[in-house]
This record gives C-alpha cells, sequence and structure tokens, in this order.
C-alpha cells in the first residue's frame, strides 16, 4: 500500500497512519476497514476501539486499519473494492447496498417503524435474519448486529418541509438507491442520487435544495454549515451492514473470526446507544449554529405515499413472504 500525501493530510485518524501501517507489515492478517462518516461520528469512535479490542485479543494476529470519510472513495467505489477483496471490510445502509441484494432495502421503507425498540427487535430478529441470508448469497458476509445511522430528518437551505404539499417540485439529495428515488418520486418531489462523499458540495453549490439524515449525521458531517432549517420527519430508519469480503472472512481461522466478529457486533451495540443519545441531545447545539427546526405530523406524507402506490409497489417488488416478514414487526402497511 502506498501512503499518498492526501491520505496524510486527510484527517486525524490518517495522522497515525505510518505507526499503525508499520504494525500492520507484522500482523498476519492485515484488513482494512472503511466508511463514508466523519472521524467525529460514533461509527469511528466505536471502530477504533474495536479495532484495538481485536489487535490486543488476537495477540496482533488480526490488524485493522480504519479509513473513515470516503478516503477510500464513494460508497459505490467502496461497495466494489469490498466484493473485490480490495478493502476486507465495509459498512453501508441496506438501501444503498440494495444496488447489489435488492432485499437489502425492505427495512428503509418509509415510516415503517415507530421508534427504536422496534427496530432492534425486527433488525435483530427474523427481519435481519432474513436479510443477511440475501446478503450471504451475494458473497458478502454481513456481521449479525447492524450499526444505527438512525432515523431520517429532512434540511433544506429554502424553507421548512411542514407537510407533504411543501415536498412538491423540492429539490432534494437522495442516496443512491432505487427505494429513496422511489420514495421521493411518491411524495412528488424531485430527487437526485448522489454519494454521501458529494453531499456538503451539492448543498454549498445548490445543486439541491436539501437532503435528509439523521441529527447525527447532520451535526458531525457539518451539514448545518449548508442548511438553514431541519425537519423533524422521522421519515425512515436506516442503519449500516458491517460487510466483509467472503474470501478474505474464509482466510480468518475459525477462532479468529470468532474473536472479530464478538468485538463488531459488542461495537455496534454501544455505536447504537451513542446515536441513540446523539440524536436525541444534539438539536440544542445545531439550533444555536442557526438551524431553524419544525415537527411535522407523519400523516400527510404516509397518505401521499399510499395514494402514489408506493407501498403497494415495494411490497410487489419485496414479494409476499418478505413483506409478511416486515408487517410482523410494523403492522399493516400495504
Ligand atoms: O449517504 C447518506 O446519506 C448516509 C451517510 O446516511 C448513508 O450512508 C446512507
Amino acid at each position: 500500500m502506498k501512503i499518498t500525501r492526501r491520505a496524510l493530510l486527510a484527517g486525524a485518524g490518517a495522522i497515525a497512519l505510518p505507526a499503525r501501517y508499520a504494525r500492520a507489515q507484522a500482523a498476519e492478517f492485515s484488513y482494512k476497514y472503511a466508511n463514508n462518516l466523519p472521524v467525529a461520528h460514533p461509527m469511528n469512535q466505536r471502530a477504533k476501539e474495536m479495532a484495538d479490542a481485536i489487535r490486543s485479543e488476537s495477540k496482533g494476529r488480526v490488524d485493522i486499519q480504519i479509513f473513515p470519510n470516503n478516503q477510500l472513495g464513494s460508497d459505490t467505489d467502496m461497495l466494489s473494492q469490498v466484493r473485490s477483496g480490495g478493502i476486507e471490510f465495509f459498512t453501508l445502509s441496506g438501501l444503498i447496498l440494495s444496488t447489489l441484494v435488492p432485499a437489502a432495502s425492505i427495512t428503509g421503507i418509509g415510516f415503517a417503524f415507530n421508534d427504536y425498540d422496534a427496530v432492534w427487535k425486527a433488525l435483530d430478529g427474523d427481519l435481519g435474519a432474513y436479510v443477511r441470508k440475501e446478503i450471504a448469497k451475494s458473497g458478502l458476509v454481513p456481521m449479525e448486529r447492524i450499526w444505527d445511522n438512525g432515523f431520517r430528518q429532512i434540511t433544506s437551505s429554502s424553507k421548512p418541509i411542514n407537510s407533504a404539499e411543501d415536498l412538491k417540485g423540492f429539490k432534494i439529495r437522495v442516496p443512491v438507491s432505487p427505494l429513496w428515488t422511489s420514495m421521493f418520486k411518491a411524495l412528488d418531489a424531485s430527487p437526485t442520487s448522489i454519494n454521501f462523499s458529494e453531499v456538503y458540495s451539492a448543498l454549498q453549490s445548490k445543486v439541491v435544495d436539501g437532503q435528509e439524515n439523521p441529527l447525527a449525521i447532520i451535526s458531525t458531517a457539518k451539514l448545518y454549515e449548508v442548511q438553514k432549517y431541519c425537519s423533524l420527519t422521522n421519515h425512515m430508519w436506516d442503519g449500516f451492514w458491517f460487510l466483509a469480503n467472503g474470501k478474505a472472512w474464509e482466510r480468518l481461522p475459525e477462532d479468529l473470526r470468532g474473536v472479530v466478529s464478538r468485538h463488531v457486533n459488542a461495537a455496534g451495540l454501544k455505536e447504537r446507544t451513542d446515536v441513540a443519545a446523539l440524536n436525541a441531545t444534539v438539536q440544542k447545539d445545531l439550533v444555536a449554529k442557526g438551524m431553524i427546526f419544525n415537527s411535522p405530523k407523519a400523516d400527510s406524507f404516509r397518505d401521499h405515499m399510499r395514494k402514489a402506490g408506493f407501498y403497494a409497489e415495494w411490497k410487489g417488488k419485496f414479494g409476499d413472504e418478505a413483506w409478511a416478514i416486515l408487517e410482523r414487526n410494523t403492522g399493516k402497511l400495504a
């Protein structure tokens, strides 16, 4: 691996790279874990502890280097790298993963989960098991515990979103995922697929007027610098599957697979707690930074999507069996 000047300048994570790089040379399994989130996000803080614990418990045999903040490319780039083995681990939203594993977006259906209790019951239960089985068919290996991204909120540079009416023609960035595009089209908005690596600049240059993400990301990725309004729509929940390249995973002896999966899953549970706490408290900071908040009711959005045929269409795409598992967890949707 070449250490580029860009990587060295890229941020706090990269400053420690030369020392870690030296250690990596000695490790029997030197693996890369890449993600799209800023170093300040709980995902990267917990991942660092996780990598340290794995290094220590494996007695230096497994060394995981972390590449945060799209240092290795966009989600689309990193997904092809984890498939080819260019990187060994990657965290990705199930909705973006659906470009490879269509079933993986079922967890992001609009207004499906009322709260975190419902989310973790489903994702640590039958719905998560179903999605992991589908992911495994692609050659990627998902760790058992999905990491949290959070309930998503709409931000805008031009106006607050109070009801579905306000989304009409609204130019909004969505991640690269058919479900996201379909949902905002069903709301009569004008969605554009853009990888997260380009979101700040797309907002800054007003290529789009808004975007949607959980508060933890609006805060740690400093989206408040380029957005004025934040509408607490809670329109969908999103999480990150911790994925391993299948061949790299098989290369690890069974005992080391046990060490790695145990620490990844434990770190994921801690990250869930951190993100929920951050999402619950960070609004104050965002207000102090100048953001204006409003709390719209879900009804107009849900009704609009239902009338547009959104739920019926996706029930057809996912199939009766998968939809029944979803509705066992959420109550009737379509
Ligand atoms: O791309 C996004 O908006 C993000 C960071 O939330 C995801 O990874 C889905």
